[in-house]
């Protein structure tokens, strides 16, 4: 009975106190990280009805990541935007929301607009 038991309870104390650490390992630098993140990070929503953007210029601050989502709220100009500056295009129907993400590095103005070059906007990074 003892030849036995010695090896399995062997087998179990090492898969117990396995467990724990390599959870703790895993979770706690990605926990890390979305907090830094967080904390970095620029979120603006941008709105696009039939009268154009909302707000129409976006001011964030260069060196820091911006996650910008357009939300179309319309038809026909609501449903294209151009960031020939990132070099994006998005297609949005109306309902529809997108969000893109990148950091300017310098200073610097994007402009954006419509698919037909109706509607203008632009993000400033200072
Ligand atoms: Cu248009």
């Amino acid at each position: 009975m003892s030849k036995i038991a010695l090896p399995v309870a062997l087998a179990l104390s090492a898969v117990l106190a396995a467990a724990p650490s390599a959870q703790s390992k895993s979770l706690k630098p990605a926990a890390k990280m979305q907090a830094a993140k967080s904390q970095k990070a620029q979120n603006v929503t941008v709105t696009v009805d039939g009268s154009g953007y909302h707000p129409s210029t976006i001011n964030v601050k260069a060196g820091r990541p911006v996650h910008m989502t357009f939300v179309s709220k319309g038809t026909g100009c609501s449903n294209g935007v151009v960031i020939p500056g990132l070099n994006k295009k998005l297609h949005l129907k109306m309902g529809q929301q997108q969000t893109i993400s990148w950091t300017p590095k310098k200073a610097q103005s994007i402009a954006f607009s419509c698919e037909m070059n109706m509607f203008h906007g632009k993000i400033v990074a200072k």
